[in-house]
């Protein structure tokens, strides 16, 4: 009998805790993966006409992807608010806003590819709210650093749909099987390889990276010899990284002063699956599970990878 995400229910302090609402993301995963895949046909693809917090323009997919996420959080009943990159204010679940959880999330990462049928993913991470049950849920509730996270992971939208994720006991992947029409377990005990594979990086802004990363990175190449993949979904660029090996990176420059990636819904979340992997997850000079946020959309800059790609790129 194939293993399923039932499995998560076993695993660490969380699993039992943390099995329905990933079970909720397997839900939207398997309903956004449909939308998907009929997009073309429902004049779905292209821009929403509108721009999200960020002041980036919104596909029409971000913002359904963004309303069947909520749904499904808010149909586990364990949820009571959540931050997602498409909304500027934390999202109350009025009828539970005395829930335990709150899920940061990027409802569709890299929706930029869409157009060209490219990968794109979903991004999560939860946390235990601060606030008492009794009281309505705050955005301070989401301002924790990934050392506080319960569970975080991500859903790949490529050839095969795969949700990727840890309740803090390791890196587990499963897949979804349409004869069943269930996720099974397909990858378990995820580890990143200690060195090799690729390095992983929007070369094209090298010239204004901040920190002497454009040095860096080419005393890194020369060092490390790796060859270069970069699909521009953050989504799709980490999967490659953590199971091949290498290093992917956002360095800060003049365009992004702070970065791009998200802290809370991008950086942390894909820190922890890495961490939880045998990997390390930098961002300009600390650990991104260390760091304090101090808003819902703050960017950080980002370094995941091989800890010895890692250290050889950040030295
Ligand atoms: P660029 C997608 O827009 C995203 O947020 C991440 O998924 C991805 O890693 C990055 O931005 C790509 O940015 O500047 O290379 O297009």
């Amino acid at each position: 009998m194939p293993s399923t995400m039932n499995n998560i229910a076993k695993q660490g302090d969380h699993g039992s805790a943390m099995m329905p609402v990933i079970q909720g993301v397997g839900r939207a995963a398997i309903e956004i993966a449909a939308v998907l895949r009929g997009a073309v046909f429902r004049g779905a693809l292209g821009g929403a006409g509108s721009e999200n917090i960020q002041g980036e323009q919104q596909q029409m997919l971000d913002v359904l992807s963004d309303e069947i996420f909520l749904e499904e959080m808010r149909s586990t009943g364990f949820i009571c608010a959540v931050g997602s990159e498409e909304q500027e204010e934390l999202l109350v679940i009025d009828e539970y806003s005395h829930a335990d959880y709150l899920v940061l999330v990027d409802p569709l990462d890299g929706s930029s590819n869409l157009d060209v049928d490219g990968p794109v993913g979903t991004i999560f991470s939860i946390v235990k709210r601060k606030t008492a049950n009794s009281e309505r849920p705050h955005v301070s509730d989401t301002l924790q650093s990934g050392r506080e996270v319960i569970a975080a992971g991500y859903v790949l939208y490529g050839p095969s749909l795969m949700l990727v994720c840890s309740v803090g006991e390791g890196v587990h992947g499963y897949t979804f099987n349409p004869a069943v029409a269930r996720f099974e377990l397909s990858h378990p005990d995820m580890r990143i390889p200690e060195t090799g594979g690729y390095y992983s990086v929007n070369e094209s802004n090298k010239s204004d990276w901040a920190d002497g990363m454009g040095d860096k990175l080419i005393a890194m190449k020369a060092e490390t010899g790796l060859g270069m993949r970069y699909v521009g979904a953050m989504v799709a660029d980490m999967h490659r990284t953590l199971l091949k090996g290498g290093v992917f990176l956002y360095p800060a420059d003049s365009k992004n002063t702070t970065g791009k990636l998200r802290l809370l819904y991008e950086a942390i979340p894909m820190g922890f699956v890495m961490e939880q992997a045998g990997g390390k997850a930098m961002s300009s000079g600390i650990a991104i599970l260390d760091i304090e946020p101090e808003a819902l959309h703050q960017r950080v800059p980002v370094y995941l990878g091989s800890n010895t790609n890692v250290d050889a790129l950040l030295g």
